[in-house]
């Protein structure tokens, strides 16, 4: 069986001086790295948060998010400071005008691609630990994979305080680790 893992979302847009910057959200970029180049992982994706511009979920559509990870725009790329060379597959989500696409397996082929590489287990890192971590983390589990959450490579939104960390203790609750 093989290990992947997840790298969600570190793109410009998430990171300071981006549209939806999560605070301190570049400051995973050398864990993520670290883990990238361990050789514990059979394969390395990355997501990207990948809108139309009309998505539903930017406040002027009624949703509750500013414009942010529009296709093909600068603040959609990946962020500088990962290392390209090491990501094997790169997974664009959220591409579906009426849902949120949190998860990096709605609406996408990472399910049938983690199978077809016989991956059982996954590390899931990235941005933003309260939202698309989560939500990916939590379909992991549900598609019967070991999920770990590497905690020094997630950074949360935290609309309201302490959201991060309340994310972590309900992907504990959920069966996940979270080192
Ligand atoms: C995300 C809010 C809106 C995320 C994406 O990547 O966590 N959060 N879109
Ligand atoms: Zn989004």
């Amino acid at each position: 069986m093989a290990r992947a893992l997840i790298v969600i979302d570190f793109q410009n847009d998430f990171t300071p001086g981006g549209a939806l910057a999560v605070p301190q959200g570049d400051e995973i970029a050398a864990r993520i790295n670290e883990l990238a180049e361990s050789g514990h992982f059979d394969l390395v994706l990355a997501t990207r948060d990948w809108h139309p511009s009309d998505h539903g979920s930017f406040t002027e559509q009624g949703g509750p998010w500013p414009v942010h990870c529009v296709q093909e725009t600068a603040g959609a790329e990946l962020h500088a400071a990962l290392d390209r060379s090491r990501i094997d597959v790169i997974v664009d989500k959220g591409q579906d005008p009426k849902t949120e696409g949190y998860s990096g397996f709605e609406g996408t082929e990472l399910a049938k691609l983690l199978r077809g590489r016989g991956v059982d287990e996954v590390t899931v890192v990235g941005l933003a630990t309260d939202y698309c971590v989560k939500n990916t983390a939590l379909d992991a589990l549900r598609e019967g994979l070991r999920v770990t959450v590497d905690s020094s490579a997630v950074r949360g939104v935290n609309v309201e305080p302490g959201d991060d960390e309340r994310a972590l203790d309900e992907l504990r609750a959920a069966g996940a680790s979270v080192d």
